[in-house]
């Protein structure tokens, strides 16, 4: 029987779903008389979920359904479903004004119920779209993955149907073997009610493919709606130019999904790609890498495939993407103006040596800003987000001067209105060093619940712990009362005129006897 596979995502902001699109390129590809289609949640308005998943399915009578589902924990200072998370928890949590409290209580309801309401929503969509389909083929299979599946893979057991294949990080290979009748039993994945996720399954080692161009001919045959991400042209759509990487940063998941071995897609394919993309009238691209320059044995990779972007003359283009900018050099930077990059993120956590290294992030904040400056020298004049997470370990206020130091020393270099402190707190995530950590120091117990976003549990997820949480609280409070709209740099603000600042020498230091780590001995 001809296999009828059908790639639903599952509801989304409106992020390009490059995960479905590489499966159901590696799937046609692999098997080109499969029929496919793809069905995006993400362009389908949210009072019509049920009835266009009932509608997709009654067309297209699926053998086999391939639900992706991105994400699911956010605690980023945003406007996000209901209303910013980060705030209403720390106006619950922190707040001394009984008014900004319950204000806080009354948001923090509304974003409980937005993510209970979605999580539960998403589940039912994915029983729905079972049944029905079971209509037209009883033994169809049901097979769940993508970003937010592989960090929530074993809480997800006792939530989809029996019989849901449950697959961890990249789904090629398992797609692969699952269309060939092969065992899955090797992959990265579990089956519900039938067999249990090994421990520890998700350090397990992704099996290496060898990626080509996505062929967006084909993608387009397959998913009616494909044009939506091509008619607004603020969009950056994800181009992936590797796999994995090899850092050990405390809080990061990354490293575990996609594995620490890093796998580069050939610089040729990656372009052939972007121009499929770039005749299409796609001028905006986002390189989708957990980083872009994993560490300084990629930067030729990088210098290959920036290159080859300028030679294929597509010089109207944008891109942006995650940046250890410890691992540039003149010529990489001359090269990232010349192709465009007009916005990326450096995730150095902190201004503090002493802290970095104790978050075991391998970063030298001082290469940072030597390496800041050459791209300034390259004519870079465009936007760094800088993602700072306070409090994660060891922080004092020391540290915390050390940090405002550093950033404005990032400000002198690309300009105050150019670079964005991105104020996060850590949003603690199962199979992480800091999860260990807090395990070790009793501030969570094994078998608590990653999803929950209960009061009790999400004070502790959302990483602020005492002594400088209710400190940082109050901070942050102040902030959002000042000045709203320019949040990281209200908290910047109101950290320098509270503390002061260290001298930028002192943040580049680290001290010899700082690297007895705490986390070391955690793991
Ligand atoms: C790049 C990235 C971004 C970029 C995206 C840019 C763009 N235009 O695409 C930016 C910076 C904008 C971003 C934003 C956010 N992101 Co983000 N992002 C990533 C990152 C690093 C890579 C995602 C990606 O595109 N990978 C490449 C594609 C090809 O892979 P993929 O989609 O995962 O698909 C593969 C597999 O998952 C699998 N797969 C997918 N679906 C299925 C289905 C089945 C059945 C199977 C078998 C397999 C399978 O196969 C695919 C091909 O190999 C991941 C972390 C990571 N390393 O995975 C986080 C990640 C997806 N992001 C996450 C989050 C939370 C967010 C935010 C909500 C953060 C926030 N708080 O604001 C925002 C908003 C997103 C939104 N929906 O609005 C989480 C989601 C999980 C969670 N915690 O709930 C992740 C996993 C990071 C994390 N660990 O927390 N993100
Ligand atoms: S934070 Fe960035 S560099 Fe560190 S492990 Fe994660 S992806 Fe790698």
């Amino acid at each position: 029987m001809t296999q009828r596979i059908l790639y639903a995502r599952l509801p989304c902001n409106p992020i390009f779903p490059i995960g479905v699109v590489y499966l159901a390129d590696h799937v046609g590809k692999l098997f080109p008389d499969a029929e496919q289609k793809i069905f995006d949640f993400g362009t389908v308005p949210p009072l019509n979920f049920g009835s266009a998943l009932d509608k997709c399915i009654d067309e297209f009578k699926p053998t086999l359904i391939v639900f992706s589902w991105r994400d699911i924990q956010i605690y980023a200072p945003v406007g996000g479903r209901g209303g910013n998370p980060l705030q209403n928890a720390f106006e619950f949590y922190y707040a001394k004004n009984p008014a900004i409290r319950l204000r806080g209580a009354l948001g923090g309801l509304k974003v409980a119920a937005a993510y209970y309401g979605e999580l539960w929503r998403n589940q039912r969509l994915i029983k729905r779209g079972l049944k029905r389909a079971q209509k037209y083929h009883k033994n169809v299979r049901l097979v769940v993955g993508g970003g937010a599946v592989s960090v929530f893979y074993e809480q997800l057991k006792t939530q989809l149907p029996k019989g849901t294949i449950v697959s961890v990080g990249e789904g090629e290979t398992l797609l692969e073997k699952l269309l060939r009748g092969q065992d899955i039993s090797g992959e990265r994945c579990y089956v519900v009610g039938e067999t249990q996720p090994r421990d520890r399954m998700i350090h397990e080692w992704p099996t290496p493919i060898e990626k080509a161009a996505c062929n967006y001919d084909y993608i387009q045959t397959i998913w009616p709606e494909f044009d939506y991400y091509l008619q607004e042209n603020d969009f950056y759509i994800g181009v992936q130019t590797k796999r994995g990487c090899p850092h050990n940063c405390c809080y990061c998941v990354y490293t575990v999904v996609e594995g620490k071995q890093v796998r580069i897609n050939p610089a040729d394919e990656v372009v052939k790609e972007m121009r499929q993309l770039y005749d299409r009238g796609i001028r905006n691209f986002w390189f989708t890498d957990a980083q872009f320059i994993p560490a300084k044995k990629y930067i030729d990779d990088a210098i290959e495939l920036l290159q080859k972007i300028v030679d294929s003359g597509m010089t109207d283009i944008h891109w942006a993407a995650y940046i250890r900018a410890d691992n540039l050099t003149p010529k990489l930077c001359d090269l990232m103006v010349k192709t465009g990059m007009n916005y990326f993120e450096i995730g150095i956590t902190s201004g503090s040596q002493e802290l970095v290294r104790k978050m075991r992030m391998g970063y030298n904040l001082r290469t940072v800003l030597q390496n800041c400056r050459d791209l300034k020298a390259a004519g870079f004049n465009d936007f760094v987000s800088v993602n700072y997470s306070f409090n994660v370990i060891d922080e004092t206020y020391d540290t915390i001067r050390q940090t405002i130091a550093y950033h404005r020393e990032l400000e002198k270099i690309f300009g105050v209105d150019r670079v964005e402190p991105a104020i996060f707190f850590i949003g603690l995530q199962p199979h992480t060093h800091l999860e260990e950590y807090a395990f070790k120091k009793n501030i969570l117990k094994p078998g608590y619940d990653p999803m929950s976003l209960m009061p009790w549990t999400a004070k502790k997820l959302l990483w602020n712990p005492e002594p400088l949480g209710s400190f940082f609280g109050e901070v942050c409070l102040q902030a959002w009362q000042q000045n709203p709209n320019d949040f990281g740099r209200e908290v910047m603000k109101i950290l320098e005129e509270r503390l002061g600042v260290a001298d930028l020498e002192e943040a580049l230091t680290a001290p010899i006897a700082a690297e007895k780590k705490e986390l070391v001995a955690a793991s």
